[in-house]
């Protein structure tokens, strides 16, 4: 038994000084094999377990079991030494170097929408104005009332509204009327003009654009679009300083100088007198062109700010007057960059994006959309 006990303890010593000594996984997984395995080493001591006396197997037993027990151990606590010193081998090579160039085969454009805002933006920026933005979620008062559109008038049946329920949110205490008060997704950027004309900062020289919703879908609408409105309030505002303005903007936005614009009288509550422009096209290779005076399509509302609407917001119509004008961006782009699908400008598309985006490594502005 005592020697037993001495051979034993040998063999623990030397499995525990190969398992101590593996050099790598692979090596350390060779001396498991040994030991554990079915032709193991350990395997083989605890097979003679079964020619034992009862007496001789309760002493050598757990003598035995312990050995196991003991290579286990040292086993899994090499495993986990090899894999930690691994793990410090893999963090200290593979690095990221942070002052490498960024990666410049990027997959996003710039949408043509963005480009257009941007033209806009450094077009009329150009002019001296500025550009104002405000809350797409407003209140009746500020999408409708304010702008001379009371809630009998046909022109609020006409929007599509989205309006939200009744007690789902509440307008600012203050703002008029219960009716004014209704929330709603506004249906043009005008609000922004009325939050503008409110601040009384004079005079206005601003335009505005953004997302306006409608009730609203098939080939040509979308429930969400982008409007462009302009804004100017002086002294001694007149007509033609407005057509003036389109026929800078339209011969800027469009790169040609042979645009023609035609002036029609109209109808909105906001604006008298009231005026919808055409502009002059022709046809080349099946596509619209702008230019000359062969055909005509409508591009923009406009007019005079109605005196109802300059006193809704504080100010005096007798001193202060202006014009006003909208138009959709959407259709702005299609026009300049050819396409002819509406709903392919919401729809997110990669493949589209690549074709008719816009590079994000070019600052977009409107010498980068000549070139394209
Ligand atoms: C249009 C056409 C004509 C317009 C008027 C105003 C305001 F606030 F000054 F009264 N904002 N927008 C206006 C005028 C908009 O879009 C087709």
């Amino acid at each position: 038994m005592a020697s037993d006990t001495h051979q034993l303890d040998t063999l623990r010593g030397e499995w525990l000084g190969r398992i101590g000594a593996a050099a790598d996984l692979p090596a350390l997984e060779t001396e498991r094999v040994a030991a554990l395995g079915k032709q193991g080493a350990v395997t083989q001591l605890l097979k003679t377990l079964g020619a034992m006396t009862p007496e001789q197997r309760q002493t050598e037993g757990p003598r035995i079991h312990a050995l196991r027990e003991a290579v286990t151990e040292a086993l899994a606590a090499r495993k986990a030494a090899l894999e930690a010193a691994e793990l410090d081998r893999r963090l200290a090579t593979e690095t990221l170097d942070m002052t490498l160039p960024v990666d410049t085969g990027a997959q996003g454009t710039i949408h043509p929408v963005s480009q257009v805002m941007d033209e806009l933006a450094e077009i009329f920026s150009d002019l001296g104005f500025s550009v104002a933005t405000g809350p797409e979620i407003e209140d009746d008062w500020h999408n409708f009332t304010a702008l001379n559109i009371p809630e009998s008038h046909p022109a609020r049946a006409m929007h599509d509204t989205f309006y939200f329920e009744q007690g789902e949110t509440a307008g600012p205490a203050g703002a008029g009327a219960e009716g004014d008060r209704r929330m709603l997704l506004r249906t043009h950027t005008s609000p922004v003009q009325i939050r503008l004309m409110q601040r009384q900062e004079l005079p206005i020289y601003a335009i505005m654009p953004g997302r306006t919703y409608r009730s609203d879908s098939d080939a040509t609408h979308t429930p969400m679009f982008h409007q462009v409105e302009g804004l100017v309030i002086d002294r001694g505002i007149t007509l033609g300083h407005l057509k003036w303005t389109l026929e800078t903007f339209l011969t800027a936005f469009f790169e040609r100088d042979d645009i023609v614009l035609r002036m029609r009288p109209s109808y909105f509550p906001f604006t008298e007198p009231s005026a919808e422009v055409d502009v002059g096209y022709h046809m080349e290779k099946g596509r619209r062109v702008l230019g000359g005076t062969e055909k005509w399509m409508e591009l923009l509302g406009s007019g005079m700010v109605h005196p109802k609407v300059i006193a809704n917001c504080g100010l005096d119509p007798d001193e202060w007057q202006g014009f006003a004008f909208g138009c959709g961006i959407d259709r702005l782009a299609m026009l300049k960059y050819g396409m002819d699908d509406l709903r392919a400008f919401f729809d997110g598309d990669i493949r589209w994006l690549r074709h008719y985006g816009f590079s994000a490594l070019d600052v977009p502005t409107l010498s980068g959309g000549v070139g394209a």
